[in-house]
This record gives structure tokens, sequence and C-alpha cells, in this order.
């Protein structure tokens, strides 16, 4: 590939929100005018993403009537079928109405819960109709800024309610539909419950159906936790659980930047998306980003052309740091080929520890061992150079 053109097969989607981001900040008006999300789709279309995702306000107004929201269905339906664009995943909007102010399944109020419950019930109902395989959970408001005022206990008990609840729905509606999770340590509440992909997983663990719930962990929302992005894909990828991926970029220290891929990180990109181009990975390659306030009307196509065109760079770029034989050579002396190998073959039997303590290991040797990562990192610089 060298011309880096992105196509139906590279399954790359973006979020109605995130082409449609206004430029509003919290110190500042919107920049741009609202997109409909009939030409957001049309324009998407046409630079070559796959599909889009949406929040159920997104395409329907929080409080329209059933008439409107079928009217807005019907015209955005027409939209996708005309661009050969599909909804690949859906979500609700659980943390822009004032209802939401305390949390929504972590309410301390009930019937804010309960409305909560109801409103993620009819999304999934919309999900389901438009085709989405996935729906994400971003908890935004599942969170405190005074740890006294919310029982952080009771609240991930109410989590799991809603999460039962909701799985037992999209069963007994026989949706083929997953639930994906999306971590983030904090904003817009000042802690949020469900922080890191780590966070999630334990969570997932004690729902009565895991099966059907994994994550959808976010560039930004991990490096904000000052943590490393691939480590946390790759725990999703082992414990089975990648459902589904925001990709973005991101300072460590700063706000959810939510800044076009690769924008400030141009080496963990590389790394991630050698990691997910590898890992077998099937889901969308989504954007969760926006174009910068400065931006006008076009600058946003800009961005989200950049989007697809950086991944696609770096997807080459990871093919040919692979198959360079230093790498090779460099990986092996780092001894990045022999982690695959089981530590003690066939797990714990008494005979293998028997044998273990048995063996006489050259202690010096081993604590003397150079793993040349030097070398290989400085590869991986020069990948991206392009030198
Ligand atoms: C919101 C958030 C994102 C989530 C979206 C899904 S909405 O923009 O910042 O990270 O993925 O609710
Ligand atoms: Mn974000
Ligand atoms: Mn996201």
């Amino acid at each position: 590939m060298s011309d880096y053109v992105p196509a139906r097969e590279h399954r790359f989607s973006f979020g109605l929100w995130t082409v449609g981001q206004q430029g509003r900040d919290p110190f500042g008006d919107p920049t741009r005018a609202p997109l409909d999300p009939v030409d957001s789709v049309r324009r998407l279309g046409q630079l070559g993403a796959a599909g889009v995702s949406l929040h159920d306000n997104d395409l329907v107004p929080f409080g329209s009537s059933a008439h409107e929201r079928d009217r807005l269905l019907a015209r955005f339906r027409a939209a996708l079928e005309e661009s050969g664009m599909r909804v690949t995943t859906a979500t609700t909007n659980l943390f822009t109405h004032p209802i939401f102010r305390d949390g929504a399944f972590t309410s301390n109020d009930r019937q804010v819960r309960r409305f909560a419950l109801r409103k993620t019930l009819d999304a999934i109902d919309l999900g389901a109709e438009l085709g989405a395989s996935t729906y994400v959970f971003w908890g935004g408001r599942e969170g405190s800024e005074v740890t006294a005022a919310k029982p952080p206990v009771d609240a991930f008990e109410r989590y799991r309610e809603a999460l039962d609840i909701l799985c037992g729905y999209v069963r007994e509606q026989g949706y083929d539909l997953r639930l994906a999770l999306e971590p983030k340590p904090n904003e817009p509440r000042g802690d949020s419950f469900v922080a890191t992909v780590g966070h999630a997983l334990a969570l997932i663990d004690r729902l009565e159906h895991p099966e059907l719930v994994g994550v959808n962990p976010e560039v930004a929302h991990e490096t904000m936790a000052g943590l490393n992005f691939c480590h946390a894909v790759a725990l999703a990828i082992w414990a089975g659980k990648l459902f589904h991926i925001d990709l973005n970029s991101q300072r460590i220290g700063r706000f959810d930047q939510d800044l076009r891929f690769g924008q400030e990180d141009l080496k963990e990109a590389f790394l991630l998306v050698r990691l997910l181009e590898s890992s077998g990975y099937d889901g969308p390659r989504h954007f969760d980003a926006h174009a910068l306030r400065v931006e006008d009307a076009e600058g946003v196509w800009a961005f989200a052309a950049g989007c697809m065109r950086t991944y696609l760079i770096l997807a080459e770029k990871a093919r040919a740091f692979d198959a360079d034989p230093r790498v090779v050579d460099a990986l092996a002396t780092a001894g990045a080929d022999t982690l695959g190998l089981e530590t003690l073959p066939g797990g714990y039997s008494a005979q293998a520890v028997r044998a273990l303590r048995e063996e006489t290991f050259d202690v010096d040797a081993l604590a003397a061992r150079g793993y040349a990562n030097e070398r290989l990192d400085q590869l991986v610089v020069e990948h991206l150079l392009g030198v």
C-alpha cells in the first residue's frame, strides 16, 4: 500500500458526536455550526469510513415524540443506505441532561436510576433497530466529587445491578448485541468509578452474564491516568474482552483532549496499531476524537481524513518494522520471542516443582545478561522517522 486511501475493509468508524463536535469548551461557546447527522454520514462515507456510532440523542433529541423519532430515523436510514455506511455501535447519553448531575445508574436518587435504566432500554432498542453490534457504556457521570456523599461500595453494586438488568433485556429480546464498558479516570466527575480497563474487567467478572460484556478502551482515558495504553489493550485482548476501541491522541496530565489520532503520541500510536493489527481484533477502528476548536467546518473533514490516513501509514510502518531483519534480531536478543514459552510446561504438578528444585541456575550469568532494549527502541524510532 502506498496511497493510504481508507476503504470499507479498513473498518474505520466515527462517532456522530466527534465530527459533530462544535468546538465548545468549558470557557468558550461553539465555534462551528451543528452538523446534520445525515450530512456526517454522507461525508464520512465519501472519505472511506465504513460506519458511524451514535448516542440516542445524537440522532433523536432528548424529549422527542415517537413520531419525531420515527421521522428522524427514516431519513437517517436512507442516508446510511445511500452511502453504504452502517451503524457499528450505539450508546446512551447519560451525562448531558441535568437530571444526571449526580450520576445515572449510580445516582443517589432512585428515581433518577430508574429513569436512566428506562432511557437505556429505549436506546438499546434504537441501536438494535439500526443494526449496531456493540453497545457502549461510558459512565461519564458515574462518580463523585465528595467521596463521603456516595457510598462507593453501594455505587459498584448499583452499577452491577444496572448492567445485569440490561444484559437480561438484550438476551430476552434476542438482540445480536454485545456490551462494552468504557473506562475513564475522571472528567466530568472528580473521580469515576470505572476508572481504568482493570476496573472494568473486575466489574465484568461479577456480572451474571460476563460473556456478553467486554471493554471499549480509549487512548485518551488510560493516558490521562498516566497508564500505558498498549498494556491496557493487551490486558483486554488477553482476557478476551476487547469488544471495541476508541482511538485518539492525548498528552499525560491534561484534561481529555480527544485529539486527532497520532497527533501528540506517534510512538504510542505506532505500537498500538502494531498490537491491534497483529491481535486478530476485527471490530471497528473507531475514532473518538474531534477537530481543534480553531478549525472551521472544512477543518473537521481534514481532521477525520487525517485520523484514517495516519492509522494506515502506521499499519504499513508496523509491517515494515516486523519484516526488518535487524528488528527480528533485536527482538530475539531482547528475548521477546521466548516470553511466549510456558515457564513450567503443563502448570503445577508435584513432580514439576521437584524438578524445579533440583535444577541448577547459573545466577551470575542470568544476572549479567543484557536485553538490548536500547537497540530495539532505536529501531522503533528510526522506522518512525523513515530512516
Ligand atoms: C463522550 C466521551 C467519550 C465516550 C462517548 C460515548 S461520549 O464524548 O468523551 O469518550 O466514548 O458515550
Ligand atoms: Mn475522550
Ligand atoms: Mn470514548
